[in-house]
């Protein structure tokens, strides 16, 4: 019986590794930084997912991210995972929905980084306007994240 338990447990953690090197392979090629869910774009999915990690952890669970999802999420690379890097990402979204030319994430970081802070409060409120429109289906996104949030965390 205990033998039958073990063949069957060894069967599970095969198919369970099995998924994981799969996922492996595919985790070779590199994602964009920013794209945590690894569907191939940065967008308001990503900054949801981050933050629901950061408010995950904050009340004393876990972390959830593997390390390469942690890395994807840390987009300020100051080695935290926190709202910031949720609100820089959104950020991003709709400076490339408001963009004419494709610009990643490391771009975007890069020219808002030559910017005045005041600039990049014009820049923002730019962004916001344009945005509105499109980040209006994106609070609906996000209060659905609070209600699975809460549903999940009790919080
Ligand atoms: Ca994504
Ligand atoms: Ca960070």
């Amino acid at each position: 019986m205990k033998k039958t338990m073990k063949k069957l447990l060894c069967a599970v953690l095969a198919a369970a590794t099995l998924g994981t090197c799969s996922m492996g392979v595919s985790a070779e090629e590199s994602y964009l930084l920013g794209d945590v869910n690894k569907d191939g774009v940065v967008d308001a999915d990503d900054s949801g997912v981050i933050l629901i990690e950061y408010l995950r952890v904050m009340i004393g669970n876990p972390a959830a991210f593997s390390e390469e999802e942690f890395a994807l999420a840390d987009v300020d690379k100051n080695n935290r995972l926190d709202a910031t890097d949720s609100g820089v990402v959104l950020q991003y979204y709709a400076y490339a929905l408001m963009s004419d030319t494709p610009i990643t994430l490391e771009e975007y970081l890069a020219y808002t980084h030559t910017l005045s802070e005041e600039e990049q409060i014009g820049l923002l409120k730019e962004t916001h306007e344009y945005a509105k429109p499109i980040l209006g289906d994106s609070e609906d996104m996000k209060n659905e994240w609070y209600e699975q949030y809460e549903e999940k965390w009790g919080f």
